[in-house]
């Protein structure tokens, strides 16, 4: 099948954009792995399909570089919104977004970056989902054939564990990460976030995420971060988090508990692609 795409990244976290009411895909795990291979395909940590919603103005589904789909995702939505936007798909400058994990509302701000309303973080262990009971998982040691983790527990609609390190730079992320996100303590498996606190506004981020390793850069792991930093007494309510591929601002507000992230989203190009064995449904 043939598809128009348009390849947009959010701090180097980078993905392949579709308008979904135009082409739909047999199989979209497929279609993500074929995709996303930075060697056979067009190269990107994710495929992301906008699609109508009765609820919302859009729906977003968001596949993983391995095909697996993930609830939700930050650096997605900031792309998107300015995608759906500038491809006049809508008129409005502040819209919702349907996801697995509920409603998130990106607004278009005039320096180009995007604001999003990323709801609330969830911080019971049920709805990481961890395999124990609680209210809160703060630093949790867990054991690893890599060495022992102190992880703060954090969903922002998908999973992530956040460990305070003393240097990020020096984070081996390919050894620690996978030992992690597939810790049986995970049983939707889980993001992997290492963090090195600057100042009490300022966090240095670098991740492993889950179905799609390194990256370079993470908005749910952003947000999750600085919860996690605030539930530790680390930081203040509103942080830059600087990550490999750039900074981005996150604010946990008092207010509405709701976590705000702000940052860039960037188109690179746009093209078609033909993917071969994948016959178009419509
Ligand atoms: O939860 C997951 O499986 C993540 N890999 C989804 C992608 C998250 C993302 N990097 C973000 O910015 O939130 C897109």
């Amino acid at each position: 099948m043939q598809f128009s795409f348009s390849k947009w990244h959010g701090c180097g976290n980078d993905f392949v954009l579709v308008d979904g009411s135009k082409y739909a895909f047999p199989d979209n795990a497929q279609a993500a792995i074929a995709v996303c291979d930075r060697h056979f395909g067009i190269g990107a940590d994710g495929l992301v399909l906008l699609l109508p919603s009765q609820e919302a103005d859009f729906e977003m589904r968001i596949f993983n570089s391995d095909g697996s789909e993930a609830e939700m995702c930050g650096n997605v939505t900031r792309c998107m919104a300015r995608f759906a936007y500038e491809n006049g798909l809508t008129e409005k400058k502040e819209m919702t977004f349907k996801t697995k994990a509920g409603l998130i509302r990106p607004k278009l701000l005039d320096d180009g970056q995007v604001r999003v309303d990323m709801g609330e973080p969830k911080l019971a262990a049920q709805d990481i989902p961890v395999s124990e009971g609680g209210e809160q998982i703060i630093k949790k040691t867990l054991h690893t054939e890599h060495g022992d983790f102190a992880v703060t527990c954090v969903s922002m609609g998908n999973p992530h564990a956040v460990i305070f390190v003393d240097n990020a730079e020096s984070v081996p992320l390919e050894l620690w990460g996978p030992g992690l996100e597939t810790h049986a303590f995970f049983p939707r498996k889980t993001n992997v976030e290492f963090v090195q606190v600057v100042n009490r506004q300022a966090l240095r981020m670098r991740v492993w995420e889950r179905g799609a390793g390194v990256t370079l850069a993470c908005g749910t792991g952003s947000c999750a971060t600085v919860t996690a930093a605030v539930l530790n007494g680390l930081t203040e309510r509103r942080c830059k988090v600087a990550l490999d591929g750039g900074v981005l601002e996150v604010e946990w507000s008092e207010e509405d508990n709701h976590v705000y992230l702000t940052g860039p989203a960037t188109e690179v190009f746009r093209g078609t692609c033909r993917l071969r064995g994948q016959e178009a449904i419509q």
